[in-house]
């Protein structure tokens, strides 16, 4: 399960550093910056010796240039969210609390979508070619009916539409900034098979600049849980959109910022085998310590999500 995905723990401490940012949740949107996912781009891969650790890519490392065509876009440009792409829930049942939010984390958010226990709440907005995925507070009158969770927001996943092995994989978007915020964009296989997962963001809303990219796996495939972690500083990225993205190869694993390579390591044992694909998901997690310092609305702002096939 991704219960213990990486950075509860540390962004948990982040905590210390709140600050209660009572912007509107929208007022970045203006003007429409929207762009398309390219069809096709180079892509810097590193050549460079990696270990098992995450090690950061130097400027002026060597590098070869890898031709990538796209095997999976949306750019969010309709008036809904796809409902023929993207499921908005955990593996089971559409109607079941339990698979709309995870918790061995304690989260407090429930993933809704607009048919959900006929609450009529859709946390997913279009507008003028950006989702934002909002997170708000649950109306009284649900808190109930929805196992005491105290905000609503949105999840997506291609879990039934779309998985792939080896690739690079990229979300363009703005951060949440707001205490208790956990936006994410990462991939998984079924649940029944965790570890491995592959975080290509995770942000806290209290420092959403510090930009945790982790993969999890088994020692030696069956083992225990381990995984490394690289973080990049990412100044101003709850006001700008920025690409995040991951290259996933049989011999290594490359974390991008707006297609730089940050950090590298030795595709681990689990994920060196092009049998065994991901899907895609992002979300918009309320962690544990929510209180009355997280704003809300809030919103995580995505222009796009896409795949590349070498
Ligand atoms: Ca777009």
């Amino acid at each position: 399960m991704p219960g213990s995905r990486t950075s509860l723990g540390k962004l948990s401490r982040h905590t210390l550093l709140l600050t209660a940012i009572l912007l509107p949740a929208l007022a970045g949107i203006g003007p429409a910056r929207a762009e398309d996912a390219p069809k096709q781009l180079m892509l810097d891969q590193p050549t460079g010796a990696v270990t098992e650790k995450c090690q950061p890519v130097p400027d002026g490392a060597a590098q070869s240039q890898l031709p990538l065509r796209q095997s999976f876009a949306d750019n969010f440009n309709g008036d809904s969210l796809d409902n023929d792409v993207w499921t908005n829930h955990y593996q089971g049942h559409d109607y079941t609390v339990e698979n709309r939010t995870l918790a061995p984390n304690s989260e407090q958010q429930i993933y809704v979508d607009r048919r959900f226990m006929d609450a009529g709440i859709d946390p997913f907005v279009l507008k003028d070619g950006i989702l934002h995925i909002m997170a708000n507070k649950t109306p009284e009158a649900y808190l109930g009916k929805f196992k005491g969770l105290r905000y609503t927001s949105g999840l997506i996943t291609t879990r039934n539409t779309f998985y792939q092995a080896f690739g690079y994989f990229e979300i363009r978007a703005r951060m949440t900034r707001g205490h208790a915020y956990w936006p994410a964009f990462w991939m998984m296989r079924q649940r029944a098979d965790w570890p491995p997962e592959i975080d290509i963001f995770e942000t806290g809303g209290d420092k959403p600049e510090s930009v945790d990219m982790t993969t999890h796996w088994r020692q030696d495939g069956r083992g225990k849980h381990v995984s490394t972690h690289c973080n990049v500083q990412v100044p101003g990225n709850d006001k700008e959109f920025h690409t995040y993205g991951v290259l996933w190869t049989k011999e290594r694993m490359v974390y991008y910022i707006d297609r730089k390579p940050i950090g590298q390591f030795i595709t681990p044992p689990g994920l060196d085998s092009a049998d065994r694909p991901m899907y895609l998901l992002a979300n918009l997690a309320v962690q544990k310590t929510a209180n009355d310092k997280t704003p809300t609305p809030a919103s995580l702002d995505i222009d796009w999500i896409a795949a590349y096939r070498f």
